[in-house]
């Protein structure tokens, strides 16, 4: 793999200190409502991932649509964080989004620093995750994009994806399962490549 170039965050605990040549990535999990993305940052982080979810009310049933999702109780309100490690000295700092557009804000906080990110599409409701596409292109953060196969179903090739969403040339889609962690650091592995390709 192409060497990654980034600043190094810094362990901050009390004697710790970041091994040299030691490189942590941040990258970003996003993309629309109910899509997987805290299920993604649980399944493959190994530290216990943060969450910040929130009961679905009543209130927000005519708002929050949970067409194929129908069993969600709870949406991300601030941020998902976890990490991961890809070899001894590359580690990936994942931070998920929150999915719903009255959240927005909070992406520009997120987004700063990001050097990548995987942007999360359900194939049923494909259209939820323009915004994201839009907002990561806007800014040149590299990125692919993630078909979780809800159900298992493989509706569409990548390549009918690439052609739905109208994305650059280059900018790869793989189908993954949210909820397998192998499946989850397989997206990774590809957003880190596609990063590493990239013109420094
Ligand atoms: N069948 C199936 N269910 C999934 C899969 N991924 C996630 N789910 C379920 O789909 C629902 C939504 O998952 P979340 O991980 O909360 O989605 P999210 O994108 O973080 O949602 P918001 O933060 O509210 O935007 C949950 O009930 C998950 O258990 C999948 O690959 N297959
Ligand atoms: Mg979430």
């Amino acid at each position: 793999m192409a060497s990654v170039h980034s600043e190094p965050l810094t362990d901050r605990r009390p004697g710790a200190g970041a091994p040299s040549g030691f490189t942590a990535l941040k990258l970003l999990v996003a993309g629309g409502f109910g899509v997987g993305k805290t299920t993604l940052v649980e399944s493959v982080s190994e530290i216990r991932p943060l969450r910040t979810e929130e009961p679905l009310t009543e209130a927000s049933r005519p708002v929050d649509r949970l067409d194929g999702v129908e069993t969600k109780t709870t949406t991300t309100v601030a941020m998902d964080f976890g990490r991961i490690s890809l070899r001894d000295d590359l580690a990936l700092y994942l931070f998920g989004t929150p999915g719903q557009d009255r959240f927005w804000f909070v992406w520009d906080e997120l987004a700063t620093g990001a050097l990548g990110a995987v942007v999360l599409a359900d194939t049923r409701r494909l259209a939820d995750c323009f915004a994201a596409v839009d907002y990561f292109e806007s800014r040149g953060i590299p990125f692919v994009v993630a078909v979780n196969c809800f159900d298992g179903v493989r509706s569409h090739t990548p390549e009918a994806v690439s052609r739905a969403l109208d994305l650059a040339p280059g900018t790869p889609v793989v189908l993954c399962d949210a909820r397998s962690r192998e499946s989850g650091k397989d997206v990774l592995i590809t957003l880190v490549e596609h990063v590493a390709r990239r013109p420094v």
